[in-house]
């Protein structure tokens, strides 16, 4: 897409130099500035080239930071989802856990019991919710949860 803008900028200014050779001077100047818009285009990893946030049924997105807080309970929507982001160093990872109870131990029993995002010094995990009732998650490193990592979600 944006290797396509920039041609489009460069092809606009190869037709404009060509098909009005008396304003050169103005023209060139023009096409200068187009040619910025699409470098900037090409080079934005940004904002600009994130796909446009969908319709509001389509579910939002609820941005946790994760790390020793104490989380309030939250709310959410069915078709919305959670991204858990960590990156202090400390490893943590993301569990969805049966109930707001730490386990003693972590390991996979689908669908109340199973790994989210794997233990990272850092990382990123998300967690769509596609039906209503309460979820709850953790951290699966040994005494996170207790220490506070731990959130429920309420979903509608
Ligand atoms: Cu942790």
């Amino acid at each position: 897409m944006a290797v396509t803008r920039l041609c489009c900028a460069a092809l606009l200014l190869a037709v404009c130099a060509t098909a009005m050779p008396a304003h050169g001077q103005s023209l060139s100047h023009q096409g200068r500035r187009l040619f910025q818009m699409g470098g900037m285009m090409a080079a934005g990893p940004g904002p600009a080239e994130a796909p446009a946030p969908g319709p509001a049924s389509e579910g939002m997105d609820i941005a946790l930071d994760w790390g020793f807080n104490t989380y309030p309970d939250e709310e959410a929507m069915v078709g919305d989802s959670v991204t858990f982001n960590w990156n202090g160093g400390t490893p943590h990872g993301v569990y969805r856990i049966p109930d707001g109870t730490c386990p003693s131990s972590f390991s996979p029993a689908p669908p109340t019991m199973e790994e989210v995002g794997a233990v990272a010094g850092e990382g990123s995990a998300t967690f769509k919710f596609d039906a209503p009732g309460d979820y709850w998650f953790a951290c699966q490193v040994s005494g996170h949860c207790a220490s506070g990592m731990l959130v429920k979600f309420t979903v509608a």
